[in-house]
C-alpha cells in the first residue's frame, strides 16, 4: 500500500479500482442462458451438478426444510436476523414515496400513483461465503413496496442443502418461494422460467462476474437493479480521527475480496502514517489475512490532501460505495457530498452497522457508479404511473401548446383530438 501526496493531475489514476472484465465471460454465459431457456429444469440440473457439484431433484425448498432450518439455526444468529429485519423494515418503510394529485395550471390536474412491480427474483450469493444478510436486504424492500410474488435463488452445497441462516432470513423477510439454484442458471431461470420456476419481472442482488454477466444479458427481457462489483470504502478523516478505527474499517472492507478497495483521504500526514503502521501490524495476524493483504496491496491507498475541501473533491470524483466521514464536524461536510452509495458519519458509525442491521441497504453501487445511481431501496421495486385530468379550462390553457406543436411535428390527428374537445 502506498501513501500518496495528492496532486490534481493524479485524479484519473487514483480513482481507478479493480474492473472485472465482464465481456470476457459473456460467450460462455450466453450459452448457459440459451440452454436453460431451451431445456428448463433439465439444464438447471446439469449446470447445478457441473458448477455446484450437487444433484438436485426438487429445486424448491420445502416447508419442512424451512422449519428444520429454524430448528437448527444458532439462536444468536436467529435473534440477530430478527432484530436486523425490524430495522431494515422501518428504514425501508420510511423510503416509501407518496402518491399525489395536484393542480399544475388552470384546469390541469396532474399526479402520480405508486404501484409495486408484480414479481421479483432476489439472488443471494453462496458458495464459500454465505450471505443471509443479503437475503434481508433484497427481500424486505420488495415486501415493503408491496411486491406480490418474491422468489429467491441461492446456490446449494454439494450435499444438496442450502445454508440454514439464508433460508431462515429469506423466510423471515417474506420470500414466497426459495430455490436451490445459483449462478448463471439461476438468473436465466428467473428471467425466462422453467417447469418449476415461474419467471419474474425484475432480478436483484449481487453475485460474481458470471452472475453479473448473466444479469446484463437478460436485461431488457426483465429489469435488473445494477451490476455490483467488489466492495469499496473511502474514509475522509482529519487529524483528530482515531487511526485504529480507520485501520479496522479498511481491513473490514478488504476482507470481502482481494479486489476490494479501501482508501483513506486526509489532510493529516501524521494520521496517514499512523494508519499505515497499524495496518502493517494488523494484517500480520488478521483472519482472512491472504485476502486482506492482497486487497490492501493492490487497491489500498492513503492519500494526503491539502485540506478537507480537497478531500471532498477527491471523494466526489471517486464516488465510493461506502463513505465514512471521521472529522470534527462530519455533518458540515455532508452538504458537499455529491456521489456515494451510503454515508457513515462520525467515528462511532462503522460500515458494518449498515452491512447488517442499522436499517439501510447494503446492495450499493460500486466502481464509481454512485455518480449515476443509488443503491437498492424501496423505490427499486415500485413503478410510478402518472395521471392527469383536464377540464374545459384546462383545454383552453393547453390549446396554444398542443395544437401548434402537434402540427409542427406533422401529427395532425394529435391536433385533431384536441380541437374536437375544444369545439364541443
Ligand atoms: N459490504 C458488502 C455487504 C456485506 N457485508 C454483506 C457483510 N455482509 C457490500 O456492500
Ligand atoms: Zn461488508
Amino acid at each position: 500500500m502506498q501513501i500518496i501526496e495528492f496532486e490534481a493531475h493524479m485524479i484519473e489514476e487514483l480513482v481507478k479500482r479493480s474492473s472485472p472484465n465482464i465481456d470476457n465471460v459473456t460467450e460462455p454465459v450466453k450459452t448457459i442462458i440459451e440452454e436453460v431457456r431451451k431445456d428448463g429444469d433439465k439444464a438447471l440440473r446439469k449446470f447445478t451438478k457441473k458448477f455446484d457439484g450437487a444433484e438436485i431433484e426438487e429445486f424448491k425448498v420445502t416447508r419442512n426444510e424451512i422449519e428444520e432450518s429454524y430448528k437448527h439455526i444458532d439462536k444468536k444468529v436467529k435473534n440477530a436476523l430478527n432484530m436486523a429485519a425490524a430495522n431494515i423494515k422501518e428504514f425501508h418503510r420510511l423510503q416509501l414515496p407518496s402518491q399525489w394529485l395536484k393542480k399544475i395550471n388552470r384546469g390541469i390536474i396532474g399526479g402520480q400513483i405508486i404501484r409495486a412491480i408484480g414479481s421479483v427474483g432476489c439472488y443471494i450469493p453462496g458458495g464459500r461465503a454465505v450471505y443471509p444478510s443479503t437475503a434481508l436486504m433484497t427481500i424486505i424492500p420488495a415486501k415493503i413496496a408491496g411486491v406480490k410474488r418474491i422468489i429467491c435463488c441461492t446456490p446449494p452445497n454439494k450435499d444438496g442443502t442450502v445454508n440454514e441462516a439464508t433460508i431462515v432470513a429469506a423466510d423471515m423477510a417474506g420470500a414466497d418461494e426459495i430455490y436451490k439454484v445459483g449462478g448463471v442458471q439461476a438468473i436465466a431461470a428467473m428471467a425466462y422460467g422453467t417447469e418449476t420456476i415461474d419467471p419474474v419481472d425484475k432480478i436483484v442482488g449481487p453475485g460474481n462476474i458470471f452472475v453479473a454477466a448473466a444479469k446484463k444479458l437478460v436485461y431488457g427481457d426483465v429489469d435488473i437493479d445494477f451490476i455490483a462489483g467488489p466492495s469499496e470504502v473511502l474514509i475522509i478523516a482529519d487529524e483528530g480521527a482515531n487511526p485504529e478505527y480507520i485501520a479496522v474499517e479498511m481491513i473490514a472492507q478488504a476482507e470481502h475480496d482481494p479486489d476490494a478497495a479501501s482508501v483513506l483521504v486526509t489532510p493529516s500526514r501524521s494520521l496517514g502514517e499512523k494508519v499505515y503502521n497499524i495496518l502493517e501490524e494488523k494484517v500480520k495476524y488478521a483472519k482472512r489475512g491472504e485476502i486482506i493483504r492482497k486487497s490492501l496491496e493492490d487497491y489500498g491507498k492513503i492519500i494526503i490532501v491539502k485540506d478537507l475541501k480537497e478531500a471532498v473533491y477527491f471523494s466526489n470524483e471517486y464516488a465510493p460505495e461506502h463513505l465514512i466521514i471521521m472529522t470534527k464536524d462530519p455533518e458540515i461536510l455532508l452538504d458537499e457530498i455529491e456521489n456515494a452509495g451510503s454515508i457513515f458519519l462520525g467515528e462511532l458509525t462503522p460500515v458494518s452497522a449498515g452491512d447488517y442491521g442499522s436499517g439501510t441497504n447494503h446492495v450499493l453501487p460500486t466502481s464509481g457508479c454512485a455518480k449515476m445511481y443509488s443503491g437498492l431501496s424501496t423505490e427499486s421495486f415500485l413503478k410510478k404511473p402518472t395521471v392527469q385530468i383536464l377540464s374545459e379550462d384546462g383545454l383552453k390553457t393547453l390549446k396554444d401548446i398542443v395544437i401548434p406543436l402537434a402540427e409542427y411535428e406533422g401529427l395532425y390527428a394529435h391536433a385533431e383530438s384536441f380541437k374536437k374537445r375544444l369545439m364541443r
